[in-house]
């Protein structure tokens, strides 16, 4: 998969790319990401990426032309147009859902703004999609495409993929992560849970999805509704349940 990065700042996305997961699907040749700067496509001697916004106000917007010569210049790169992101607080939230269909494409562009945004026009002719990674304000869009090669470039790497059955990461079933522990069994934090230690792979399966599911019902209720849940998955709750409200009324007594 090639990822095209539109950006005033071509440095910071190079090197959020190069380490862990993400850096070794690249040396893989399982991924490419590139920057393009709209600075390169600046026409005069200061090469201007900013313009005043009508109607006043404060600070600047990102102008048309550098951004749309640069968006040209990687669609150049591949006869079908390539799936087109901007990244803004004012799009539709990632989830590991659209991650995943991300992923799945041939090329992908991101567009990150800086300044006080872009111009209407561009997101509406040139722009395919607007995505969020969360309800905040950054200073630019490229901790947020960051965050999108992140998350799609972990999923072409063939070890990972690998390691993970989809089934067993987090979310991918909808639900959060079960705790996890490592050694030593007996610390002064704590001890490792029995069960882990028994070797009796069914009952681990168990406590690990019944913890999954009682750890979504505590801290993402809004994750739960959405998951469909099996007979068993619901009894696995009910008992999370109970060994919860116990603990908690035997604590207070
Ligand atoms: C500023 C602002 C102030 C009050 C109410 C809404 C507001 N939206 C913005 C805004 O979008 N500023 C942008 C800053 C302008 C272009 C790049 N910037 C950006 C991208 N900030 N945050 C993102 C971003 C992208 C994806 N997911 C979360 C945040």
């Amino acid at each position: 998969m090639r990822i095209d990065v539109i950006t005033l700042f071509p440095e910071f996305i190079e090197s959020c790319a190069l380490v862990g997961v993400v850096g070794r699907a690249q040396s893989r040749g399982l991924l490419q990401v590139n920057t393009c700067n709209p600075r390169d496509f600046a026409t005069d001697n200061h090469r201007t990426v900013d313009s005043r916004p009508f109607g006043g106000g404060p600070g600047m917007l990102m102008a048309i032309a550098p951004l749309r010569d640069a968006l040209a210049s990687v669609q150049q790169d591949s006869a079908q147009p390539a799936h087109v992101v901007c990244m803004s607080p004012q799009g539709s939230r990632l989830t590991q859902q659209r991650v995943m269909e991300l992923a799945r494409l041939d090329r992908l562009v991101l567009v990150c703004g800086r300044y006080e945004g872009i111009d209407e026009r561009v997101l509406e002719h040139l722009v395919d999609e607007e995505l969020s990674v969360g309800d905040y304000v950054l200073s630019g869009g490229e901790l947020a495409a960051a965050i999108v090669i992140d998350a799609i470039g972990r999923l072409q790497d063939g070890a990972l993929n690998d390691a993970l059955s989809a089934e067993q990461d987090s979310f991918n079933a909808g639900l959060l992560d079960c705790p996890h522990y490592t050694r030593p069994v007996e610390d002064e934090l704590g001890a490792v849970p029995q069960v882990l230690l028994s070797g009796d792979h069914e009952s681990i399966r168990r406590w690990r999805r019944k913890q999954a599911l009682g750890r979504t019902w505590l801290r993402r209720p809004d994750l739960l509704m959405r998951a469909q849940l099996s007979e068993s998955d619901r009894a696995l709750l009910e008992e999370f349940r109970r060994e919860y409200r116990a603990a908690r009324t035997g604590g207070a007594l």
